[in-house]
C-alpha cells in the first residue's frame, strides 16, 4: 500500500490530524494508496508557508522562475514513464494516453509558461498633456490551485505553472480522486530543491480541505477547474473577500456536422470529441447535431464506428477506452443513460456497464461506449453534463436550427463543427454562444490561445497571457513630465 504525502515548506508531511482517506485504481476497483485527510491546520501551515517564500520568490529575476519551472520539467521528463504509468493507474485511462497525452502535456506546460515568464510585458500609455502611464503586474502573493480528477497532472500544471511564472507562492490541491501524480510531482520538486514554501500540495476532500483553501483569508486568488456546482460554490466562498477568480467548469458541448463536411474525417472527429478519455474531458463533444439529408448514414456509421471501440484494460497497448474514474462516477453516468431511457431515448449502443475479460479487470469501472438518440434537445441528457462516454444524436435541417440547439444549454465551454463551406464556418462559429470552437478539428490546442468558457462553464480564460494577466494584479503608475 503506498502513503503519498502532503508537500508543505518543501518537505513531504503527513495531514496534522493524522488521518488518511483512501485512493482507488479503477480499473480493479480495490484500493492501492491512502493520502492524507488535510484539513485547516494543514491549510494553515501551506499558506504560512507560502506567505515566507513569496518575497524571495517575487524578487527572483523571471529568468530564474523560468529555469526552475524547465528543471520541473525536465524531471517530469525523466519520469514520463513512471508519471504515465501512475496516471493511467489512479484515472483508470490508457496507458497510451497517459503516455501521448498527459504526460506530455504536463512538460509542454511548465516549459510553455518557463517561456511567458520572460515574455509577459506590460502596457505604457503616453498622454498628449505631457504625461505617461505605466501598468505594474504584480504577482498577487499566495494563490490557490484546485484541479480536477480527469486530467490531473496536465491540469495541475497548466494552473501552477502561470502561478509560479508570474512570482506568486502557491497553494495546490489536486482532486481527491486521482492523488497519485501530483503526490510524485511533489517529490521532483523537492528534488529539484524548489525553494521551500513557493509550492505547497494538499491532498483531501473539496468540502474540507478544499473549503478551507478557498475561504482562506490569505489566498488572494483561486484557480478552479471542476464541475459548475462546485465553482458556485467557491464563487460563494470568495465573495465575501473579493478574491480574483479563474473558473473552468462543465460542458455540454455540440459537435455540428454539416451534410457538406468531409464525412470521414467529421465522422473520425466526432468519435474522438465524444469518446476520448472515456468522455471524461470538459470539452467533450457529448452532444452530435447532424444534418437531416446525412442523419441515418452518419448515425449508421458513427454507431459502428462507436461499438468497434476496444474497451479494457488500461495497461493493453490496444486500449482505446478505459475504466471511468470511481465506482461513484461509473453510477452517475448509469442515471444519465436510464434518465435518458426513462425521456424516451434510444440507446443505439452500449449503454451498460462493461465487463472487461480477464482476473486482472474483472472488477473494473468499465462502461459501454454509448450513443443514444431519440431525444430532445430539452432532455436531461442534451441539457446535463454527464462526464463520461455518452454521446447523443440530434438531427437539424437549417443553419440556424443547429446554432439554435446548439446554443439551448446553460454551458458554453466548447464547440467543434465540420463543414467545407469556409463563409459557412465563420459564420457560424460567430455565433455559437460557446468560449472555443473548432471547425474541421477538435481539442487542437496552441497553449497561447484564451481557454474557457461562458454561461454556466465559467468566468475568466487560461492559456497564455490571459493566465499570466490573471495570476498579477495591474497598477497604473502614471508620471507627468
Ligand atoms: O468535481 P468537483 P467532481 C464535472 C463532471 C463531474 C462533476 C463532479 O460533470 O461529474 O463535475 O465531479 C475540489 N471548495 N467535472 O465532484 O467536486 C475537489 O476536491 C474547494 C468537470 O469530482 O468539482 C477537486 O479537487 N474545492 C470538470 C475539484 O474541486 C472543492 C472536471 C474538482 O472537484 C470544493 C471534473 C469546495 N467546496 C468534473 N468541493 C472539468 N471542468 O473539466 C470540491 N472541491
Amino acid at each position: 500500500m503506498l502513503q503519498l504525502q502532503n508537500l508543505i515548506d518543501g518537505e513531504h508531511r503527513a495531514a496534522a490530524a493524522g488521518v488518511t482517506f483512501d485512493a482507488w485504481e479503477p480499473a480493479v476497483g480495490r484500493v492501492y494508496a491512502q493520502a492524507p485527510e488535510s484539513g485547516a491546520g494543514d491549510v494553515d501551515s501551506a499558506v504560512g508557508a507560502a506567505k515566507r517564500a513569496f518575497p524571495g520568490w517575487r524578487s527572483l529575476p523571471a529568468a530564474d522562475r523560468s529555469l526552475w519551472l524547465n528543471r520541473l520539467a525536465d524531471l517530469v521528463q525523466r519520469d514520463a514513464d513512471a508519471l504515465a504509468e501512475a496516471e493511467s493507474r489512479d484515472t483508470g485511462k490508457p496507458l497510451s494516453l497517459a503516455r501521448t497525452l498527459d504526460v506530455p502535456r504536463a512538460i509542454a506546460n511548465l516549459r510553455f509558461f518557463a517561456g511567458a515568464a520572460t515574455q509577459f510585458a506590460s502596457e505604457a500609455h503616453a498622454m498628449e498633456a505631457g504625461a505617461i502611464n505605466y501598468t505594474l503586474r504584480q504577482p498577487h502573493g499566495v494563490v490557490a490551485c484546485i484541479s480536477p480528477w480527469n486530467l490531473p497532472l496536465y491540469l495541475l500544471t497548466w494552473k501552477i505553472a502561470p502561478a509560479l511564472a508570474a512570482g506568486n507562492c502557491v497553494v495546490a490541491k489536486p482532486s481527491e480522486v486521482t492523488p497519485l501524480t501530483a503526490s510524485l510531482f511533489a517529490g521532483l520538486c523537492i528534488e529539484a530543491g524548489l525553494p521551500a514554501g513557493v509550492l505547497n500540495i494538499l491532498h483531501g476532500h473539496g468540502a474540507g480541505v478544499g473549503q478551507a483553501i478557498v475561504s482562506h483569508p490569505g489566498v488572494r486568488a483561486i484557480s478552479f477547474t471542476g464541475g459548475t456546482v462546485t465553482g458556485r460554490h467557491i464563487a460563494a466562498a470568495a465573495a465575501p473577500h473579493f478574491k480574483k477568480l479563474s473558473l473552468e467548469l462543465g460542458g455540454k458541448n455540440p459537435t455540428l456536422v454539416f451534410a457538406d463536411a468531409d464525412f470521414d474525417a467529421a465522422l473520425a472527429g466526432t468519435v474522438r470529441a465524444a469518446f476520448a478519455n472515456q468522455g471524461e474531458i470538459c470539452l467533450c463533444g457529448s452532444r452530435v447535431l447532424v444534418e437531416k439529408s446525412i442523419y441515418a448514414t452518419f448515425c449508421d456509421a458513427l454507431v459502428e464506428r462507436v461499438k468497434a471501440l476496444r474497451v479494457g484494460d488500461p495497461l493493453e497497448p490496444e486500449t482505446e477506452q478505459g475504466a471511468l474514474v470511481s465506482a461513484a462516477h461509473l453510477d452517475k453516468v448509469l442515471g444519465a443513460v436510464a434518465a435518458a431511457r426513462a425521456d424516451g431515448g434510444r440507446v443505439l449502443c452500449g449503454g451498460e456497464r462493461a465487463r472487461v475479460e480477464g482476473e486482472r479487470c474483472r472488477e473494473g469501472w468499465f462502461m459501454q461506449p454509448t450513443v443514444i438518440d431519440g431525444l430532445s434537445a430539452g432532455s436531461r441528457a442534451n441539457q446535463e453534463e454527464i462526464f463520461g462516454p455518452v454521446a447523443t444524436l440530434l438531427p437539424f435541417e437549417t443553419e440556424a436550427e443547429a446554432i439554435e440547439i446548439a446554443n439551448c444549454t446553460a454551458y458554453g465551454l466548447a464547440a467543434s463543427l465540420w463543414s467545407r463551406d469556409v463563409q459557412r464556418c465563420h459564420r457560424v462559429a460567430a455565433e455559437l454562444e460557446s468560449g472555443l470552437v473548432w471547425v474541421n478539428t477538435w481539442m487542437l490546442r496552441d497553449l497561447r490561445t484564451p481557454m474557457g468558457g461562458v454561461k454556466h462553464s465559467g468566468q475568466g480564460r487560461e492559456g497564455g497571457f490571459e493566465a499570466m494577466r490573471f495570476f498579477t494584479e495591474p497598477r497604473n503608475v502614471c508620471v507627468k513630465y
